[in-house]
């Protein structure tokens, strides 16, 4: 069986208390083939199975638990927290 881990740093918007932390944490973990190495107020760290999962599902999976996709850049700008996203409104 051939396992090919990548490593791969997202970079969230709406994202503001530990709340947010755990939600995201958990949309990632529920995915195949994913490991949740480390997630933060505006980021998340995942290692994932090249042949189980992509890049474009880690970032559905985080839409879909209500939060956005910080494509300007992971280094600079914070995200706008508070915009409504998220678990704390
Ligand atoms: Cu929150």
């Amino acid at each position: 069986m051939q396992q090919q881990m990548q490593e791969h740093t997202l970079a969230i918007s709406g994202m503001s208390c530990g709340g947010c932390v755990n939600a995201v944490r958990k949309a990632l973990s529920a995915l195949p083939g994913t490991q949740v190495d480390a997630v933060a107020v505006g980021s998340a760290t995942v290692s994932y199975d090249t042949g189980l999962t992509a890049v474009a599902a880690l970032e559905q999976a985080v839409r879909d638990a209500g939060f956005d996709l910080d494509t300007a850049g992971v280094a600079g700008k914070t995200g706008d927290a508070g915009s409504g996203h998220g678990c704390c409104g």
